[in-house]
């Protein structure tokens, strides 16, 4: 197959479906050339005195790992000057960060976790960066969190970075999920699979099975028939695999289907779930309804969800239709 660049990629998805206003391109090739940053600061590991923690904590109350830190100060760094941006919103900083007033202002908002999985960065295992891309409402002067609180079907475009065996970028700007493989020796982006799609069916389940005597009936209930397997209600045996960075399990599913789940769970009403809405369930379910997946809360889809606070956390059940279908049923009663 011919090769393509990202950037070949973007023109002529412009051209073609005039989808990709020049200043989105600018924006999605400045968040792939940080993402690229971040795949080289990441690869030099204890190389590059960039492992362990830092002395603080996140918004979350997670200790810092010094590549969050210094992840997020790349993509702040990256999109500060474009002229592309009106702020930006990240999992390890409270507030919304506004473009210094040195730089011009553009029309789109951007969130992102900007090293996602970050418990397996110091064991070397897969980790990534997840953006979702929003357009600023309009006549909005000056921005503020309110404005970022748009539920994510309003997301114009979604990706995210997996720094794995390669480095890859998976885009959606709304007409399909790409995938692009990183080319170390030209530090270029390249199309490596177009329009990926989600088989329906699976037989691989993805949860932190830990938390099983925490979860609520209806996934309970779920599990328990996958784990019955063949003498089970389902007929039919499962495997499962839990990497523990979303990215890659994600990914994972992407190329041969699954379901992945982080359920709310008894422990805390007020903490529905781990995974936050705006830069990672928002984003990842873009990109799975573009490949053919469904995502939900286990009530509703996640891309319907009106955003109240822009750290909020939600639960999250995405991936091979069929399966999603059964336990959002079993939510459903
Ligand atoms: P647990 C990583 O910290 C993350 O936010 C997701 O990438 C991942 O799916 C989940 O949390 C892992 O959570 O409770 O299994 O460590």
């Amino acid at each position: 197959m011919k090769r393509i660049s990202l950037t070949q990629y973007l023109v002529e998805e412009q051209r073609q479906n005039n989808s990709i206003p020049a200043e989105l391109r600018l924006l999605i090739e400045v968040v792939a050339r940080a993402c690229k940053t971040i795949s080289h600061a990441v690869g030099k590991g204890a190389l590059g005195e960039v492992l362990g923690t830092a002395s603080t904590e996140n918004v979350q109350g997670e200790v810092q790992k010094k590549l969050d830190i210094i992840s997020n100060e790349i993509l702040l760094e990256a999109n500060e000057w474009g002229g592309h941006l009106a702020a930006m919103a990240s999992e390890e900083m409270e507030t919304i960060h506004k473009i210094p007033n040195r730089y011009p202002k553009g029309e789109y908002l951007l969130t992102f976790d900007p090293l996602d999985g970050s418990s397996n960065i110091d064991v070397n295992v897969s980790i990534g960066t997840i953006f979702s891309v929003l357009k600023a409402p309009e006549g909005m002067t000056e921005p503020t969190e309110q404005d970022f609180l748009q539920p994510g079907s309003r997301q114009v475009a979604a990706g995210y970075a997996v720094y794995g065996p390669q480095t890859m970028l998976v885009l959606t700007t709304g007409n399909g999920v790409n995938c692009f493989t990183l080319d170390r020796e030209m530090g270029s982006w390249v199309l490596t699979q177009r329009d990926m799609q989600i088989p329906a069916k699976t037989r691989e389940f993805s949860i932190n099975a830990s938390n099983a005597r925490h979860w609520h009936a209806p996934v309970q209930r779920y599990v328990n028939e996958l784990l019955a397997g063949e003498t089970g209600p389902r007929a039919s045996n499962f495997n499962m695999r839990w990497v523990a960075s979303m990215v890659a399990d994600v990914h994972r599913i992407l190329n041969r289907g699954g379901i992945f789940m982080y359920p709310a769970d008894t422990r805390d009403t007020s903490m529905p779930g781990k995974l936050r809405l705006m830069y990672e369930a928002n984003p990842m379910a873009f990109i799975v309804e573009q490949a053919g997946g469904v995502a939900t809360d286990g009530q509703q889809r996640i891309l319907d969800i009106q955003p109240t606070k822009l750290h909020q956390r939600v639960p999250v059940f995405l991936g091979s239709r069929e399966e999603v279908e059964v336990v959002t049923g079993y939510h459903k009663g």
